[in-house]
């Protein structure tokens, strides 16, 4: 059947056997596309009948259907005339692993962080009325996704606005592990109201054919159902904040969701549709096990076997604060929804009573940990960096200003890489440095994450502490020094370059240090607030020449950081920035990433060795990144006055 599908518009005359068997065909192209690439498995097998519903009733592209977290969007692009693409999945110059208006005008909105789909379906049918136009938003948001703040925001703003809009809510009872809270227990409630519906019709269906007993009893039977149905079936919460619920629905029966559709499409005002699905449907270990088929690396289908690599940063930093927490009882551990990817697994199985999953809600995540510190915990909150940008404001204003004695651990720092633009944690040094009261501490392997972890719960105060996804580099293993706060560790000594490197880049340097044939020293800055002003004055004194590398945007990064040391100190060292220019960073591996933006050990050191020392002359010193240089040195040409002037003067760019 796929071979007849390229578009929406193909669906149209199919009949509901057609699908099905479509619906076959595609669950097998994601399998063996995503047991290669590796991605988000469970939530798109789950969402395959639902997909080819929505674009067998709805009008797509004319009509906008926008994904939340968009990591199920796997169907919906398969179906929108990528299906030839599908084999480059988040691969480099491939099509995406979330929804991207770049890609097709069938992606009507960016995605990739949690519960922003129901704000911008109600933007967008605004937009619409204003504008006199003609089609229908429809936002498809999991049960997960309806925890956050931002999703309950909206639909508390959507159902009041009496705007046409439709959501519907894919309840697959999971957020990546099982779903918890009030509005999942709500959830579970009207699930119960289906199989009482369903109830009903089996007593009617099976036991009206026993002869004899069968009528009496089904009377019988429908008048406890009367009394049965205010017990059971929950007050409306829906249809009481303004929208018309249908369902709940199986999400796996493409005839019944697509008369809801149908019916969801002429009504006015906002509908919520409940679809019941099972997550990693079709595939026998993501349905066992979904939460381990939720974000997939390569996998063996046969087998459903991951191609493992060994234990990552998460599970270093999960392991030590079991440790910890045996020793201090006062170490609590919160998660917004992501107790898997930032290994608190053992610590939930170890200290359940002191493991807190508050939902996909970071905000929340942050001002309760705020509020566990203020009266006499010591909360420790991993989470990926780029997750933290919505938890900006409760940093600053319910754990920085009371400075309490928060631990954020912010994993998945950096590069990412397939995941792409909405994942990149590459702006976390930058945000987090213009915080008062707030350390900031990155290690340079396993080793030194556990020490920093330890320093840190046993600080007063607000600490950051950033690590990279995966492994470590093994090349730093021997250098072991105590960490201290405001402290940089010298690996190694050198006279003509300076290189500071921060977290993982620490192993970039060392390696540049030794391929470059230069005399070069390699500073671990260890912690970028405090930063250790006294160090880094004494090797611009000693080198004059100083490199800062950073998988960070060099923006408010180490690298201008340092520069403004010099600065302020009057210190003339020549000095470069590698680090992210400040723009959005696509997918594709970490490795290709980092060779796209010059951040590899072979061309920083091909860069020292080359360009860095063709300065021109009697204009030294100055202090510029290299984004300054070609223009500088234009103008210096041109300018010989200037020139003159640079010779005698100070010039901080
Ligand atoms: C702000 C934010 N926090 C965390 C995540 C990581 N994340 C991706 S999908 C997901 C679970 C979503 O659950 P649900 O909406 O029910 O969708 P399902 O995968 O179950 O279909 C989480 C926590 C995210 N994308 N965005």
């Amino acid at each position: 059947m796929l071979e007849k599908i390229n578009l929406p518009i193909d669906l149209k005359d199919k009949t509901i056997k057609e699908k099905e068997e479509l619906a076959s065909d595609i669950r097998k192209l994601i399998i063996e596309t995503v047991s290669k690439n590796g991605g988000h498995l469970a939530s798109n097998l789950g969402v395959v009948e639902l997909t080819i519903a929505l674009h067998s009733v709805f009008d797509a592209p004319k009509d906008k259907i926008i994904w939340d977290v968009g990591h199920q969007s796997y169907v919906h692009k398969i179906l929108t005339g990528r299906k030839e693409q599908f084999g480059t999945l988040r691969q480099k110059d491939g099509i995406a692993g979330f929804p991207k208006i770049t890609e097709s005008e069938y992606d009507c909105f960016n995605t990739g962080h949690s519960s922003t789909s129901i704000s911008a379906a109600l933007g967008m049918a605004k937009a619409r009325d204003i504008l006199k136009e003609d089609y229908k938003v429809i936002a498809v948001i999991g049960d997960g996704a309806l925890t956050g703040g931002m999703a309950l925001e909206a639909l508390n703003d959507a159902g009041y606005s009496k705007t046409d809009l439709i959501v519907v809510l894919n309840d697959n009872e999971m957020s990546i592990s099982k779903n918890i809270g009030g509005m999942a227990s709500f959830l579970a409630k009207l699930r119960t109201r289906r199989a009482y519906t369903n109830m009903n019709r089996v007593v009617k269906n099976g036991l009206g054919k026993i002869p004899y007993i069968g009528k009496r009893t089904i009377s019988g039977v429908q008048k406890i159902k009367s009394g049965l149905k205010h017990l059971f079936i929950p007050k409306m919460f829906f249809e009481d904040i303004g929208y018309k619920y249908l369902g709940p629905v199986d999400g796996h029966d493409i005839d019944k969701m697509m008369d809801l559709f149908k019916i969801a499409k002429t009504t006015e005002g906002p509908v919520l549709i409940h679809v019941v699905t099972k997550k990693g449907k079709g595939y026998k270990p993501a349905e066992e096990e979904p939460d381990k088929f939720h974000s997939t690396g390569s996998f063996n289908i046969e087998t459903g076997k991951k191609n493992s690599s060994g234990k990552d940063y998460s599970r270093i930093f999960g392991e030590k604060l079991v440790e910890l927490a045996k020793k201090d009882q006062r170490i609590v551990a919160v998660t917004a929804s992501m107790k898997e990817g930032t290994g608190l697994l053992k610590f939930e199985h170890e200290f359940p009573d002191r493991f807190f999953d508050v939902g996909i809600a970071e905000q929340h995540a942050l001002g309760f940990a705020a509020g566990l510190a203020k009266a006499g915990l010591k909360p420790v909150i991993p989470i990926y960096s780029s997750f933290l940008q919505r938890g900006y404001d409760q940093v600053i204003h319910d754990v920085c200003i009371q400075n309490l004695p928060v631990v954020i651990c912010v994993d998945r720092a950096g590069i990412v890489g397939n995941d792409g633009e909405t994942h990149q944690g590459i702006f976390d040094l930058s945000f987090l440095n213009t915080i008062p009261n707030l350390t900031i501490m990155a290690p340079k392997n396993f080793n030194e994450l556990e020490d920093m972890l330890e320093l840190a719960v046993n600080t007063e105060m607000p600490v950051a502490i950033r690590y990279p996804r995966g492994l470590e580099d093994t090349s730093l293993s021997s250098f072991k020094s105590p960490v201290e706060i405001g402290k940089c560790e010298v690996i190694k000594d050198g006279n003509e370059v300076a290189i500071f490197s921060i977290g993982k880049m620490t192993a970039t340097a060392l390696k540049v240090s030794s391929i470059s044939n230069k005399d070069i020293a390699v500073i671990n800055v260890r912690t970028l607030k405090p930063i250790d002003k006294k160090t880094i004055i004494d090797f611009a004194e000693k080198t004059k020449n100083i490199i800062t590398i950073e998988d960070n945007i060099i923006t408010g990064g180490l690298g201008e950081t340092i520069q403004s040391v010099l600065r302020e100190n009057n210190n003339f060292a020549t000095i470069k920035c590698y680090g992210y220019p400040t723009e959005f960073v696509k997918h594709a591996s970490v490795g290709e990433i980092e060779e796209m933006y010059g951040l590899n050990a072979e061309k920083i050191a091909k860069d020292i060795d080359d360009t860095f020392w063709k300065r021109p002359k009697n204009c030294e010193p100055y202090c510029a990144t290299e984004t300054y240089i070609p223009d500088y040195i234009t103008k210096f040409k041109k300018m010989k006055k200037s020139i003159d002037f640079c010779n005698k003067n100070v010039i901080s760019l």
